[in-house]
């Protein structure tokens, strides 16, 4: 812990830091005077920068499918979402629009006179139900939108939401769906400028990131029900990795999921229980996706947690 500290003292707060920590703290009194519960959902991979002035860096696969359906899921049982996620990763509602060709589900009526924009009959319904359940979340305030794009800004993004979240008590509840990275370079180990290939090739050498969910548990918000994931390529691992991380931070449940495989199948880890959470080919065909059936779990297992 004492390396987790040091780590916040020998890096600097993301930009417009203290503004996202005021909205932050708005969000949680809002919804702890309304006694909504909260969650914390994290989403996307984190960047590691390899220069001070950032040409280049590091990154992984994470797209933010899990989180931003997750939130979604979330909203449907009545939970304010605090959705912190990395920047241009998928979002709640938005991510149901064609990615590459959001023009394409767009037509132009009327003459030249009188153009008027819309949306072709065929995306119309899909289009009309998203856009219902987003302009209701949004007016009873109930999802708060934070982006980062770097590790560093992550970790300090989550430190603060989480001690903000401790005022919550057992309300709240922390998703921890982001795809961190392991390794970063310090700031005084970075160059500031852009690398030269003229120096010849590049060696690498990355530090290992201390590991914050115990910091989170014991620390910065330990009345509240804590999801953390495990991602895997190993299948022989999953199961053990996720049982040591519960052992190590004692929190309320590992999500272990591969890497192929993580769209169709999950398994719970707690202290008593190794559960498998899949689609059948039923669900598959009917656009079930697991997350709604991961989140309503978790709800239930939340809503028990509160009674304890
Ligand atoms: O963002 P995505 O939907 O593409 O992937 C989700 C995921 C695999 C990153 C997530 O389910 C997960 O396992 N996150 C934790 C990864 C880890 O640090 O082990």
């Amino acid at each position: 812990m004492a390396e987790a500290a040091k780590f916040f003292e020998e890096t600097s707060e993301p930009a417009n830091f203290f503004e996202k920590k005021s909205q932050i703290e708005n969000f949680v009194a809002k919804h702890n005077e309304e006694s909504t519960p909260v969650v914390l959902v994290t989403s996307g991979g984190t960047t590691v920068p390899l220069e001070g002035n950032t040409v280049r860096y590091i990154d992984n696969f994470s797209i933010g499918t899990r989180g931003s359906a997750s939130a979604e899921y979330f909203l449907e049982h009545g939970y304010a979402v605090l959705f912190l996620h990395r920047q241009r990763s998928l979002q709640p509602f938005t991510r149901h629009l064609p990615q590459s060709h959001l023009l394409d589900i767009l037509e132009v009526k009327g003459d030249n006179e009188g153009p008027t924009l819309c949306v072709k009959q065929e995306s119309t319904s899909k289009l009309l139900n998203i856009i219902q359940k987003y302009h209701a979340v949004q007016q009873e305030g109930r999802l708060l939108m934070i982006e980062f794009t770097t590790l560093v800004d992550y970790l300090h993004l989550l430190r603060a939401s989480s001690l903000i979240l401790s005022t919550l008590g057992k309300k709240a509840s922390l998703y921890l769906a982001a795809a961190v990275s392991d390794f970063y370079i310090p700031k005084n180990k970075m160059p500031q400028h852009k690398i030269q290939s003229s120096n010849g090739p590049l060696q690498l050498s990355l530090e290992l990131v201390p590991k914050m969910l115990e910091a989170l548990v014991k620390n910065w918000v330990s009345s509240a029900f804590v999801v953390s994931f495990k991602l895997e390529t190993d299948p022989n691992l999953l199961t053990v990795k996720a049982q040591q991380s519960l052992e190590k931070y004692e929190h309320q449940l590992v999500i272990g999921n591969i890497l192929d495989t993580r769209k169709y199948e999950v398994v719970f880890v707690t202290n008593s229980d190794i559960d498998w959470i899949k689609l059948d080919d039923k669900d598959i065909q009917n656009g079930v996706e697991i997350e709604s059936k991961i989140v309503k779990n978790i709800v239930e297992r939340h809503r028990q947690f509160c009674c304890e």
